[in-house]
């Protein structure tokens, strides 16, 4: 195949030279992103038998791919950041020198591309040409990705104008698997014993080896728009997050705003993203800017925030028409499926998408299924790849290369206990305490007391680039520069009462504490001084449709200050390793102090 290369730039020329070289593909392309070329992919794809063409009539244009099972998830134990120094990698992140890691990838690397074709694909994380947006070139030997990265970013020969002779993350992707002459190739070839996704923040690389699934191969998500976006924003003034980002408009009360929102998994964020309004609260127009990753620019003392995706790589089982229509509408087409459910007439399935299970479907491993099986369909981290074009509500501005402003950050976890619904933090230094400190419980402890709590710093545990005690240190300059800052929320959707049960419906409902939130934003909602922060009391929220007593929502907010001075401690310990190293800013050691005596104060 004679290809006329399609860039003049030397750095991305002799890049590709030098792993073309290192790999020994068997014929190199420069993907261009068009329509024609996305059609020989899949078809390709489907000779491979990767892809299975589902039925045009009920999912027009769309695939299903099934994983090895070795190679379901992203690996956090086989990601790393290189950086000199192990201090600076911080006590959270797996740590490797550069050059030693080098060494040993260098060695995988030789040849590993034998018998394959190596994709150059030149994509833009964030719309094309915005000054928040950055570029990216992926090589990958796998055409799975080619496909998703075409949904994922924005991708293909426009880039190349944008990036003229400039700089870009090289982001190299292999999946491993190199074919001897004549050796016949597998659907998905995979490497799950010599599996590395490893970063060096500090030549703005990433090197990823062995997997061909999702975050681990799909190099411009968490591998750019967070490990390497985050040292970026840390030495260029801005934030590079695991939040989503929602429009939230009020015609009747001439308000327009956005929140971003941050959340561990398996707390809803999707769900959040593209939220409907119970009929009593239809006032609001929710609208949909991002799902999972904000980048955040400060200009005129405000912050901004662009989404860097094109698309939405979503968790399929819980996803339905009752849970987020707006996510099901998204993938009714041009989406790709990975480890779900087929069904008899060549459509998906899986775990939650209707009440009645199918009598009969192929599993996620290509096995025959009953509802009598022992196994779920789908697996539990099956995806679908969608682009954001197709969400009903995707927001006017979501591809404004200004971005939309932010007015609050909302942070979470997933809480059975002494976690109230909702509440303000006093100030931004406090803002970024509750960020550190938030998580989900690890699992449901004897109900009544308090679980042990996976603590996820601002969602960013496996994402963050560098120490997580810089990180804070980043955040609480970063705010305290800034004229108007985001007030900062923490929420708990998941408090459960004496016998198990889920004390807040959840859903459309959280609308009522976005109107409350954004109340605040604009001055026009009241709240009462806790020991935790700014509380709404009963009076502050909008109950119009939904019962509940007041006597439920004071349960609902209720601080037990003796379980609330147990976990103060808890804190003081997660913290201890930052402290040591240093790395551990004195505004959230006071911040520690200050709830301790609030809580002391109102001990009985
Ligand atoms: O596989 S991804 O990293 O893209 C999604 C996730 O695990 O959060
Ligand atoms: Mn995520």
């Amino acid at each position: 195949m004679t290809q006329k290369i399609p860039t003049t730039n030397t750095k991305v020329i002799d890049w590709v030279n030098e792993i073309a070289d290192l790999t020994e593909p068997e014929a190199v392309y420069w993907c261009d992103g068009s329509e024609a070329e996305i059609r020989a992919i899949n078809d390709l794809l489907v000779e491979n038998k990767t892809f299975i063409p589902l039925n045009p009539k009920k999912r027009p244009n769309s695939f299903l791919a099934r994983s090895n099972p070795k190679d379901v998830a992203r690996v956090e134990a086989r990601t790393f950041i290189c950086c000199r120094n192990k201090i600076d990698a911080g006590p959270t992140n797996n740590w490797a020198a550069p050059a030693q890691m080098k060494k040993r990838l260098h060695k995988l690397l030789k040849g590993c591309m034998k018998g394959r074709t190596m994709y150059v694909i030149p994509f833009s994380m964030g719309p094309l040409g915005s000054d928040i947006a950055q570029i990216g070139i992926e090589i990958t030997d796998s055409p799975y990705v080619v496909a998703n990265m075409r949904i994922m970013t924005r991708m293909g020969k426009k880039v190349w104008g944008v990036l003229k002779d400039g700089d870009f993350v090289k982001c190299l992707h292999s999946v491993g698997s190199p074919l001897k002459k004549g050796q016949k190739d597998v659907p998905w070839p995979c490497n799950p014993e010599n599996t590395y996704i490893t970063h060096f923040p500090e030549t703005r690389e990433i090197i990823s080896f062995g997997s061909g699934y999702g975050g681990n191969a799909l190099l411009g998500k968490k591998c750019l728009a967070l490990r390497i976006a985050s040292t970026m924003a840390r030495d260029e003034g801005w934030l590079a997050e695991h939040m989503l980002i929602v429009g939230l408009e009020n015609k009747k009360l001439h308000i327009k705003t956005y929140v971003t929102a941050a959340f561990p998994s398996a707390c809803g964020k999707t769900n959040l993203a593209m939220l409907i309004p119970p009929k009593e609260l239809s006032d609001w127009k929710v609208s949909t800017v991002g799902d999972d990753i904000a980048w955040l620019k400060p200009k005129n003392g405000r912050l901004y925030a662009i989404n860097p995706e094109a698309g939405f790589f979503g968790v399929a089982p819980g996803t339905s028409a009752k849970t987020n229509r707006n996510a099901i509408e998204s993938c009714r087409a041009n989406t790709i499926f990975t480890n779900v459910a087929l069904t008899d007439d060549g459509d998906v399935w899986w775990e939650g998408l209707t009440d009645e299970v199918p009598a009969h479907l192929i599993d996620w491993q290509g096995n025959d299924w009953t509802p009598q099986s022992p196994t779920p369909a789908a697996h539990p981290n099956s995806r679908f790849t969608a682009p954001a074009s197709q969400c009903p509500i995707i927001d006017k501005d979501w591809e404004n290369p200004a971005g939309v402003p932010i007015d609050a950050f909302i942070v979470g976890g997933r809480l059975a206990t002494n976690a109230p619904l909702v509440y303000q933090s006093f100030n931004w230094q406090h803002g970024v305490y509750l960020a550190s400190t938030m998580g989900s419980e690890k699992t449901a402890a004897a109900e009544g007391t308090a679980g042990e709590i996976r603590r996820d710093p601002m969602a960013m545990l496996p994402f963050c680039g560098y120490n997580m005690g810089d990180y804070w240190s980043h955040w609480l300059k970063l705010g305290a520069r800034l004229a108007h800052k985001p007030l900062v929320f923490r929420v708990n959707w998941f408090r459960k009462d004496e016998q198990g049960h889920f004390m807040w419906p959840g859903f459309g409902q959280n609308m009522r504490v976005l109107e409350w939130i954004v109340k605040r934003t604009q001055g026009l909602a009241g709240a009462t001084e806790t020991a935790f922060g700014y509380s709404p009391a009963y009076r502050d929220l909008n109950w119009k449709g939904l019962q509940m007593s007041e006597e439920a929502f004071r349960a609902l907010m209720h601080i037990d200050a003796e379980l609330a001075l147990k976990d103060v401690e808890a804190q003081a310990l997660y913290y201890e390793p930052f402290q040591k190293e240093k790395r551990l800013s004195a505004a959230l050691v006071s911040e520690l102090t200050l709830l301790k005596s609030r809580l002391t104060l109102i001990r009985s």
